[in-house]
């Protein structure tokens, strides 16, 4: 079958990795011709000279199996080196580390960029260093980073707000300069045209989902493909996992439930994007309430604490299109 994912950065990988599993687990081999996983960039920054992607990142190391799992993001194993002397140098930002092998990336990345490739070509030549059994598309090549508003009009990046203040700064809103005028990377489109399941994985839907929504054609593209749009609800029992999500998800007026979350993307039928949305047992409850708004919806356990639990998470969302 032909996959298309849309992700962000921990949740989005872990889902990701849990589709190659279920794919994997079906006897399919070359995965990366099943599975094409369009990634918000909406996160991404310039800090010291450097292009930083930090959802495209934590799906790249992911896939590659050379991620850090305990803080979810940047390398295994990494080093600070090369931040230490940023910071005596008063470079950067004393709250954000860059790691001495993520670092590496973001050179690599910056120099192809500088050189005139954009982040669609960066990315793919980045796929070929690792098998990582998907092929990874930036949701649009525009920077069209986010910037938080609070209430008193102040502004910040997201990185900043996110990072610095760990979300305790309540926002008014989350906005993406540029992201009228930009465009869905080559390819977005036509992979969601050409689709037989779209997912919208388990991701933050405010500042992972929503500046890829965001992007114009995209929203259209997913109207218009024959194929299901299945979410799986990244809100557990009125939880959200891990993360600050319930603060994104406040400041834009939806309750941290997965019925609310569902209802923010819409039923198929009535406007939105969705014909099935799986929820957690813990939310059984929820079930009725979803469905009654022409939603299927659909409980199944929805955490990816390990492999075998996100391919069957995988496998689950890929049923429940009928694929
Ligand atoms: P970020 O870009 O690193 O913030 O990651 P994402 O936006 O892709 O995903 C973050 C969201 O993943 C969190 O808000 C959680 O709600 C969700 N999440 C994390 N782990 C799990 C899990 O095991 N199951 C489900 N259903 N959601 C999860
Ligand atoms: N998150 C942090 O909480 N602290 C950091 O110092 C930090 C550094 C960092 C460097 C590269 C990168 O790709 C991600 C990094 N993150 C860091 C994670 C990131 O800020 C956010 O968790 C995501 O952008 C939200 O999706
Ligand atoms: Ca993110």
């Amino acid at each position: 079958p032909r996959i298309v994912v849309l992700a962000g950065g921990v949740g989005g990988s872990r889902f990701v990795l849990g589709v190659r599993g279920a794919l994997r687990a079906r006897g399919i081999a070359d995965t990366a011709s099943a599975l094409t996983v369009v990634v918000n960039t909406g996160d991404d920054l310039w800090l010291s000279g450097v292009r930083l992607q930090p959802d495209v990142d934590s799906i790249t190391y992911a896939l590659a199996g050379v991620n850090d799992t305990e803080r979810g993001w940047g390398r295994q194993g990494d080093t600070e080196r090369v931040n230490h002397e940023l910071q005596q140098w008063g470079a950067g930002w004393p709250w954000f580390t860059l790691g001495d092998l993520d670092l590496g990336t973001h050179l690599a990345r910056t120099g192809w960029l500088r050189e005139g490739l954009t982040p669609t070509h960066v990315l793919e030549r980045m796929s070929h260093r690792w098998p990582l059994g998907a092929r990874l598309l930036p949701m649009t090549d525009s920077e069209v980073d986010t910037i938080v508003v609070l209430g008193d009009g102040t502004r910040l990046h997201f990185q900043e707000w996110w990072t610095r203040h760990r979300a305790t700064l309540a926002p008014v809103a989350f906005e993406n300069p540029g992201v009228a005028a930009s465009t869905p990377a080559p390819g977005v489109v036509e992979a969601i045209a050409d689709a037989d399941v779209v997912l919208l994985a388990p991701s933050n839907p405010v500042v992972s989902i929503g500046p890829i929504l965001a992007v114009p054609g995209v929203r259209d593209a997913l109207r218009a493909t024959s194929a299901p749009v299945v979410g799986v609800s990244p809100i557990i029992g009125g939880k959200v996992v891990r993360g600050m999500a319930d603060v994104c998800l406040a400041a834009i007026g939806v309750e941290t439930s997965a019925a609310a979350v569902a209802e923010l993307y819409g039923a198929r039928a009535d406007g939105g994007l969705l014909d099935a949305w799986l929820i957690a047992e813990e939310d059984e409850q929820l079930a009725a309430e979803v469905s009654a708004r022409g939603i299927r919806s659909l409980v199944r356990p929805l955490w990816m604490t390990d492999a075998t639990r996100s391919a069957a998470l995988g496998e689950a969302a890929l049923a429940a299109a009928g694929v």
